[in-house]
């Protein structure tokens, strides 16, 4: 009898420290890392979920597809915090390992050091609560105003009236757990819709131009074309889009306040408010913006339409003096990247980029100015929440340049294999496809090489959008008849400058991995 209601007591409490749990990670992630935790799982859920499943529970649930999916999320964490917490120790190493996904997910969606505190904290929270209430299981209450008369050698749990004070002390404990989580999971909100509505207030001017040369979309001989199942979209959505920066916590800059100046080795430093650039001729541009850090194969790299001021005619103004060599964008929080300033003479895209995809920045991205620099490593160019533009000499070094990175880093010719995907088992005739990048000049070939054979030539995809044709990436694909056994498929890209990938593998640092994309797929 004991042994049940203790049982239930720990349901309850797991359930009530699960509620807590989330709500903590919650309201952190979106204090932290403008993220959530749930969102983040549940993106990852979508992303491991077969191609066919998440179309056709689109086809079901609509709309609803995206509460649905985070309900059951939230759901399945309640459950397992019941689970967790009629176990003792074996249920906190679950709880860990919850934890660890929850990091794992959060990291992968761009919610950085701020969304794996987030995690941590919740699941320390968790534990807490957990062990609080172990404690109190120790200790029995008393009933109310009572003596304790226990029979020596009996658990004082066996008096009714005790075990009733017991349980409702239990039940109060995990209602008032699940009450405050409750209450931070809707302050996370609350904080979100905060920042979101200085975010609304900034909207971008409907006409924009485009500097680009992009070429009217082509159809091949091979015909109009269906992107396979897994390929990378030529477009990165904008909260699928890589986050890689220092910030623990996500600026928030007020677009009322902020401004922007250009100074330095120049002859007449300007400032800029967020109205101001808004004001002007703005350009839309599709570049493909990538990490040093990316390793052969990674995600660390995204294609957007970026709009914004073009740099050049910003620099113009300011009319730079000619020992201002070097351009060094400055951060509210402290980053800062340079390059030089005559990567700018081939007129490559170079803005400071006020919306994405068509959208206001996303605070994650830098909002409400950045800069983007087709062709050149993030960090060197791509400096988000931008504070200042600073004309310098070469001698001045940015964030990276002492920690060992290039200080020179021009995006190397990179190609990866999107589909089929990583220890898939496949068979039969199918698709194999991916993405390829060589800016600023553009891919020219990209090629397939199955089991060390000869190198095909692949079908390619070069977008619709606007901008230079060179400094998006392209997808590539082909169609593979394999045969049965472990097959070696290896990808490699040429640009237009007649270069191909560098085949030999080299570590990022300090300029950037090379080496071609390999994958061992099964084929039964
Ligand atoms: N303020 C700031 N801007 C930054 C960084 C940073 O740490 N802080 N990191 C840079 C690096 S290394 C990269 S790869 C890009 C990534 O941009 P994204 O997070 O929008 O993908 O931002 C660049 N801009
Ligand atoms: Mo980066």
């Amino acid at each position: 009898m004991a042994r049940e209601s203790d049982m239930l007591r720990g349901v309850a409490v797991g359930m009530g420290s699960a509620i807590l749990a989330l709500g903590v990670g919650e309201f952190l992630g979106a204090a932290l890392a403008d993220a959530s935790l749930v969102a983040s799982v549940g993106d990852v859920a979508v992303d491991l979920a077969p191609g066919w499943l998440v179309r056709r529970t689109i086809g079901i649930l609509g709309a609803a597809q995206k509460p649905a999916l985070l309900t059951g999320i939230i759901c399945v964490a309640v459950v397992l915090g019941g689970w967790v917490g009629s176990r003792g120790t074996s249920g906190r190493v679950a709880l860990g390992l919850a934890g660890l996904l929850g990091a794992l997910a959060a990291l992968r969606s761009g919610a950085g050091q701020g969304g794996v505190l987030a995690a941590a904290a919740a699941v320390g929270v968790g534990i807490f609560s957990l062990g609080a209430s172990q404690q109190k299981a120790d200790r029995p209450a008393v009933a109310d105003g009572e003596d304790l008369h226990v029979e020596v050698g009996a658990s004082p749990f066996e008096d009714p009236k005790v075990r009733a004070a017991t349980r409702r002390r239990f039940l109060g404990y995990a209602g008032g757990l699940t009450v405050a989580g409750g209450a931070l999971a809707l302050g996370s909100r609350a904080l979100a819709d905060r920042a979101s509505a200085s975010y609304r207030d900034v909207v971008l001017p409907s006409v924009r131009r485009t500097d680009g040369d992009r070429p009217a979309p082509t159809t091949t001989t091979e015909g109009p074309w269906r992107p396979p199942d897994g390929l990378s979209s030529w477009i990165t959505p904008n909260d699928g889009f890589y986050r890689i920066d220092t910030a623990l916590v996500v600026p928030r800059v007020d677009p009322t306040s902020w401004s922007m100046r250009i100074d330095g080795l120049v002859d007449r430093p300007l400032t800029f408010t967020l109205d101001d650039l808004l004001a002007r001729d703005l350009v839309d541009a599709a570049v493909t913006l990538s990490c040093v850090s990316n390793e052969v194969g990674g995600h660390l790299v995204g294609n957007a339409v970026w709009t914004g001021v073009p740099l050049i005619e910003l620099l113009e103004e300011v009319g730079v003096r000619p020992d201002g060599e070097q351009v060094m964008g400055r951060s509210v929080d402290g980053f800062s990247a340079g390059f030089p300033r005559s990567v700018l003479d081939d007129a490559r895209t170079a803005l400071v980029a006020v919306g994405m995809n068509g959208d206001s920045l996303p605070f994650r991205h830098g909002f409400p100015a950045r800069l983007v620099i087709a062709g050149l490593y993030g960090y060197v160019s791509a400096v988000k929440w931008l504070e200042q533009i600073e004309l310098t000499p070469m001698s001045v070094d940015g964030y990276w340049i002492p920690r060992g990175w290039a200080k020179e880093a021009p995006v190397k010719i990179a190609s990866r294999i999107d589909v089929p995907l990583r220890s898939q088992t496949v068979s039969g005739r199918q698709a194999v496809a991916g993405v390829a990048w060589a800016p600023v000049s553009g891919v020219e070939v990209v090629e397939l090489a199955v089991d060390d054979g000869p190198w095909e030539e692949c079908r390619l995809e070069r977008g619709v959008g606007p901008g230079r044709d060179g400094e998006s990436w392209v997808q590539w694909s082909t169609v593979w008849d394999p045969q049965p056994g472990t097959r070696k498929l290896q990808v490699r890209a040429w640009d237009r400058a007649g270069q191909v990938q560098p085949e030999r593998p080299k570590h990022i640092a300090p300029d950037g991995a090379e080496g071609y994309h390999v994958r061992h797929i099964i084929v039964t």
